[in-house]
């Protein structure tokens, strides 16, 4: 195996033996294989499009493979056999319908010449495992043209987790789905130059923001608009069912099958601002976050004592003491882990085995009590855009600064609590996603009646935080984005956070710290790009980082 798509890679250069997340080599080998599969299937969609075919479940599938293949999402063999089965079924369907139709156009067979993973065909299983060491990301031998399709495809990935969440709540957009392909099938292609990967790496950025926004209104159409709220965080005394992950239908779902039933719903991780909805808000068994950020699941599962549900990333390989209380769905899989099937049409998912296993549990034990406050997406600032725009022209708010992104384990992420706890009182963190869990607990008070910590949600979020960019703009009348009294200090981990950072490119974003380290799949050339075009740098210590962030250096 050679994996390094995210923060944690051993040594920040790749994991080799096992993955620091707890992939096993053979499970990182077909995630490259049905990563290659979905790359043919791409050269034929790429094609197909181009007279006039195009096939949406091809195009969910596609996303749904990719998503599974991010950090943490599924760790089960089993799972990715199935899928490698399904992508040579769906390339080779894709493949028919696009040469028939070449023929009907053109009156001659198609003869062009196709990269490998168009052809390679095989059901032997062994085969499988095998032709999985040999098409990883080494194969592409040139770093620098590795490293630029790295970052293409992780940052495909994150797009594609953003197309899923959207396509369940019905909101798609064929053009962000055909993007999936003409991306995919971008990375096949020996002709491209660097520049030209370039330039496939920042459409990527520009298409994130679409795929973002559909999420957005997918979730606000369906759920409303997140509203400040304080959260409670410790707990009742009925048994609990803890819900973690990103996916609002799931949850939707469970709220409704266990209402009345006797046991209350929590959330973990970047499920807390499920809380914020008003839509969520009306189920009275629906009572707060449990706990902190993913990492911290190997504790705070244990302690809750009844079942979890994880939707989506990020699962840990759990312990024997709990594994038989967890649950996996969607995307999401752990061998002898139990799965809750995905929905048949026009039906909701059976949630019934995991609320009878809640009623058979402990309630969870009290980690902590109080609150946390959260909720503060586009709508909740526009709401008060007068306010803030006035303690920005007063020079009451003299900076925002954007610490969005992930949390991890690395002991070298104390840093963005310390910068939260030192930036000085006129300054507001923006924050999104599951970074925040490392400064969110602490009092940073408020600056008139605006909290100096706003939270947007979850990493899926982000857009959130573009939207309030862009209002800003327009109130202060400022034309270039990076004229905004706005800092960005990105932690990130996994590829959704690669997506994100490609949209804030796109839009123009420079300076944009990211940490705690920069990512093992940039080569040296690639970074003095992005060093020349967008002025990205790693973190410093919190002294520096302070003083360059508040424009005292
Ligand atoms: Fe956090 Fe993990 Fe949200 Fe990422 S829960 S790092 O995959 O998705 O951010
Ligand atoms: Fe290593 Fe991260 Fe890949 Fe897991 S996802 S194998 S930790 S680089």
């Amino acid at each position: 195996m050679f994996c390094f798509q995210c923060q944690e890679a051993s040594k920040n250069e790749g994991c080799t033996v096992v993955g620091v997340c707890g992939k096993k080599d053979t499970t990182a080998n077909l995630q490259d294989l049905l990563i290659y599969v979905l790359k043919g299937i791409s050269v034929y969609g790429n094609k197909a499009k181009e007279i006039g075919i195009y096939d949406e479940e091809t195009s969910l599938f596609i996303a749904k493979g990719l998503f599974s293949t991010i950090t943490n999402v599924n760790f089960n063999d089993d799972k990715f056999i199935e899928m490698i089965k399904e992508a040579l079924s769906y390339r080779d369907s894709l493949k028919n319908k696009f040469m028939d139709a070449y023929k009907a156009k053109y009156g001659e067979e198609f003869s062009e010449e196709l990269p490998e993973m168009a052809t390679w065909y095989s059901d032997d299983i062994d085969e499988f495992y095998k032709k999985g060491e040999e098409v990883g990301v080494l194969a592409t031998k040139d770093e620098d043209i590795r490293s630029l399709r790295e970052l293409l495809t992780y940052g495909l990935k994150g797009i594609a987790a953003y197309v899923e969440h959207a396509y369940v709540l019905g909101e798609k957009s064929d053009e962000v789905f055909s993007f999936l392909q003409e991306g995919l099938a971008a990375t096949t292609d020996d002709s491209l130059s660097a520049e030209e990967l370039i330039g496939v790496i920042l459409k990527t950025g520009e298409v994130a923001v679409k795929a973002m926004a559909m999420l957005d209104k997918a979730n606000t159409s369906t759920y409303g608009h997140p509203e400040p709220t304080q959260v409670n965080i410790g707990v009742k005394k009925r048994p609990g069912i803890l819900v973690s992950g990103h996916d609002l239908k799931d949850l939707e779902e469970l709220l409704e099958q266990s209402k009345d039933k006797g046991v209350d719903i929590y959330t973990h991780g970047e499920m807390l601002p499920a809380n914020t909805y008003p839509f969520f808000k009306k189920y009275d068994h629906f009572v707060g976050n449990y706990g902190n950020s993913w990492w911290e699941q190997t504790r705070e599962f244990e302690s809750f004592n009844g079942p979890i549900l994880m939707t989506t990333n990020c699962l840990v390989p759990p312990k024997d003491s709990y594994k038989d209380r967890v649950y996996t769905t969607g995307v999401v899989g752990f061998p002898g882990v139990k799965h809750i099937e995905d929905r048949k049409p026009g039906q909701q998912k059976d949630f019934s085995a995991i609320i009878e296993h809640a009623l058979k549990c402990e309630p969870p034990t009290e980690i902590e009590t109080g609150t946390i406050t959260s909720g503060f997406a586009r709508n909740a600032v526009l709401s008060v855009a007068d306010k803030v725009v006035d303690a920005v022209n007063s020079g009451a708010i003299k900076k925002f600064v954007v610490m969005a992104g992930c949390e991890g384990r690395h002991k070298t992420r104390d840093y963005y609590k310390q910068l939260a706890q030192e930036l000085p009182q006129d300054a507001v963190i923006l924050t999104a996603g599951c970074a925040k869990y490392r400064y969110n607990k602490l009092d940073l008070g408020d600056i008139g009646g605006i909290p100096r910590i706003l939270d947007a949600g979850q990493c899926n979020d982000s857009y959130s935080l573009v939207v309030i960019a862009q209002a800003l703009m327009e109130a202060t009348g400022v034309k270039d984005i990076n004229e905004l009294p706005i800092s960005y200090d990105i932690a990130w981990y996994e590829q959704k956070a690669v997506a994100v950072l490609l949209a804030l490119l796109h839009l123009g974003v420079k300076g944009i710290r990211l940490g705690p380290t920069l990512p093992a799949f940039l080569s040296p050339n690639v970074v003095k790009v992005l060093v020349e075009n967008f002025d990205i740098k790693p973190i410093g210590t919190v002294a520096e980082d302070l003083k360059a962030i508040m424009g005292e250096e």
